[in-house]
């Protein structure tokens, strides 16, 4: 089927009178894939509104919503009722229980085929983004794309590919250099640099302040945390610094020990050195470079032998996860 003959049927479905949700898991490439429906479907359905279910915290994904003035609503406001077409992007109705709520006139996805229920499927496991399948949609449809939306269908082909790192086809290269000259570079920048808030400050002084430098290994036990996005953003951030492979990032945060571990990818996996480190007293996994842990203070205080009370808690907690990564991880260093 040529891209033209698509875009024919997928807007066969549609009459002038359709009030049309996209129901979306927020990440880059869904938005940007459901603003490229809204713009299909201008003039040709009376309403388009996009819907999403999951928790948006990232804050270059807030960021990205809020630069780009995007409007999506949480599925919770949304009253099925008020709308009688369903469209799914970057995601089959299979992938999650909010999905499966609605039933589908259309499914554009480009994840592994898993669930072809609609009237019209269109899924392409071998392209890197969705955003790149939209951009076909908008070329063929000879749309010249608005600022905000080249920028976010860029943002999301950036986002999926990790900047042609990875996964990526000659479909989505082609699909940012026709994006290229319709985007602001300066939106994307914004975005991408947008990788803490302002009150996330105090916690990375603080993480820096009690950091232990082990071969080219960044630790740093926090304490009390308010969330575990704080150990994230800063295990990432420690990644940063020249002669670091690892970064591992910890705290306590509702009645759990939490452990960010990230690394360069140049070494052992760290999904596999959490596992063998802390498998057998929490949940461990992950996957090459990005790994986590969670485990029961009440199980560390078992294993210490102290309560999260005594004083030399938080000591016995920092070394003990720097025993177990050094030893029980078997890190080969560079
Ligand atoms: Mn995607």
């Amino acid at each position: 089927m040529s891209q033209i003959q698509r875009l024919e049927k997928f807007l066969a479905l549609f009459s002038s009178d359709s009030r049309v949700l996209v129901v979306i898991n927020a990440d880059p490439d869904a938005i940007a894939s459901a603003l490229a429906i809204k713009r299909l479907l201008w003039r040709k359905a009376i309403e388009v509104k996009i819907t999403y279910f999951n928790e948006i915290r990232r804050p270059d994904n807030l960021t990205m919503l809020r630069v780009l003035d995007l409007e999506i609503i949480p599925i919770k406001e949304i009253d099925e009722n008020n709308f009688d077409k369903f469209v799914v992007v970057d995601s089959q109705p299979d992938h999650h229980e909010c999905f499966a709520m609605f039933r589908y006139d259309a499914i554009i996805d480009h994840h592994p085929l898993t669930c072809d229920s609609a009237d019209f499927n269109d899924i392409r496991p071998e392209y890197g983004a969705c955003s790149t399948m939209m951009t076909e949609y908008i070329k063929a449809a000879d749309i010249k794309p608005s600022e905000h939306l080249a920028t976010a269908l860029i943002m999301g082909i950036k986002t999926d590919t990790k900047g042609f790192l990875r996964h990526t086809a000659m479909e989505d290269v082609r699909a940012f250099q026709f994006l290229y000259r319709y985007a602001n570079p300066s939106l994307i920048a914004k975005i991408e640099n947008a990788e803490f808030r302002a009150k996330d400050l105090d916690f990375i002084a603080k993480a820096i302040r009690r950091k232990k430098i082990i071969k080219h290994r960044v630790y740093s036990y926090t304490g009390k945390i308010e969330s575990p996005d704080q150990c994230v953003i800063t295990a990432d951030f420690f990644m940063k610094i020249d002669s670091a492979n690892w970064s591992i990032v910890s705290g306590i945060y509702d009645k759990q020990l939490i452990i960010i571990v990230r690394n360069d990818g140049l070494r052992k996996s760290a999904g596999k050195t959490v596992k063998e480190a802390f498998d057998f007293i929490g949940s461990a996994g992950g996957h090459r470079t990005m790994a986590r842990v969670e485990i029961k203070i009440e199980d560390l205080e078992k294993e210490f032998e102290i309560t999260i009370k005594s004083e030399s808690f938080d000591t016995m907690v920092a070394e003990w996860i720097i025993e177990n990564i050094e030893t029980h991880g078997g890190i080969k260093t560079a």
